[in-house]
């Protein structure tokens, strides 16, 4: 009989030797936790994501524009429903999950409690938003749990074709007339900074890394992969001929410096105090009662087409 002590070294020795953990197999209870924080945290950033992007949809320069927007967002809609599937792997339900989200008990990514002022705006999303988190999604794609890291491969393909729809947004714009110029600079300026804080809290102030960095949830540190993600968009930046706010090349450490963040202003956001966080919670709230009604229909379809096999079964 295999005691706990057992489970846990059998555990760690698949972790140990990238053996991928799947449902059914014994897992540690705080690995579980953490996972279900972190999925759903995903999930629901994917599904509220939707939300500042979806404000521009009537508002595009131009129908091509409006196409690859429309089809970005359904794509973030999609990962948000691969995620929660991985999730409920996990012993949880949909309603629960939802029931977090919409009783704000659970967190969601704080990039997206900022406002998307200005159409530059949708290619600073793409470009450093999506960007950021294509740099932290790559390392999930080898994530020790299953479904999460099955999930991540596919999502990652589509987050690159989000990321070089933003880029064309801001290049259109970046050689454009004076006013487009300008208003390409001052979207980057507002994102940059709260892009960078979506790799989360600096490495001392983490609670989760190194416990997860041992179950391989996660690969590298936050600081790590914010370090990575300056110096890819310090040279991209330079295609635009824009410019990245505080953003220095540091000779000595062969890295770019970036300025300080205002991390008690983070947590404020995180806590739900910023800028739109009621505005989006109560979005997602009233899309989730608008919809009852779809839900209900397909659990009466669901219900009404097992009656049917049942009883096609029995008269066979
Ligand atoms: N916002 O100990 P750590 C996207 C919380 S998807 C809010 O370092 P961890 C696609 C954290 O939960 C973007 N809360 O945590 C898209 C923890 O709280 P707890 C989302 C944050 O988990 C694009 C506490 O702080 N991506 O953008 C944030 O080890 C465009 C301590 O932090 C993912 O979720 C934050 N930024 O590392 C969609 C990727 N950062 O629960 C639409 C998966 C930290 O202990 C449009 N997640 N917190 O009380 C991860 O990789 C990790 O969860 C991290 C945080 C790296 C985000």
């Amino acid at each position: 009989m295999d005691t706990t002590k057992n489970l846990e070294e059998i555990f760690q020795s698949k972790i140990d030797h990238e053996i991928k953990i799947e449902p059914k197999d014994w897992m540690p209870d705080a690995y579980r936790k953490t996972l279900i924080r972190q999925i759903s945290q995903h999930a629901h950033s994917e599904i509220v994501g939707m939300l500042p992007e979806g404000n521009w949809i009537t508002r595009t320069p131009s129908l091509r524009r409006k196409v690859a927007l429309l089809a970005k967002i359904q794509d973030e809609a999609g990962h948000g429903l691969y995620l929660y599937s991985a999730a409920e792997t996990l012993g949880i339900t949909r309603d629960q999950l939802l029931d977090e989200l919409h009783t704000g008990k659970a967190k969601y990514s704080s990039i997206f409690n900022y406002p998307a002022l200005t159409w530059a705006d949708m290619g600073s999303v793409g470009w450093l938003v999506d960007g950021a988190a294509i740099m932290n999604q790559v390392m999930l794609c080898r994530t020790s749990y299953g479904p999460y890291a099955r999930a991540m491969v596919r999502i990652c393909k589509e987050e690159s074709f989000h990321h070089r729809q933003g880029f064309e947004i801001l290049l259109t714009l970046s050689q454009g007339t004076e006013a487009q110029k300008k208003m390409c600079q001052e979207s980057i300026n507002r994102w940059w900074k709260p892009a960078l804080m979506m790799f989360g809290p600096p490495d001392e102030q983490s609670s989760n890394t190194e416990m997860s960095m041992k179950w391989k949830i996660k690969r590298e540190t936050n600081d790590e992969l914010r370090q990575r993600f300056v110096d890819v968009a310090a040279e991209q930046v330079k295609f635009l001929n824009m410019t990245l706010p505080d953003v220095v090349w540091n000779e000595s450490t062969g890295h770019y410096d970036f300025g300080a963040l205002d991390w008690d202003h983070f947590w404020n956001v995180v806590k739900g105090n910023g800028p739109c966080n009621k505005q989006r919670l109560d979005a997602r709230i009233k899309a989730h009662e608008n919809g009852a009604w779809v839900r209900e229909a397909a659990l009466a379809f669901a219900e009404k087409q097992k009656i049917r096999q049942q009883s096609q079964v029995k008269t066979a």
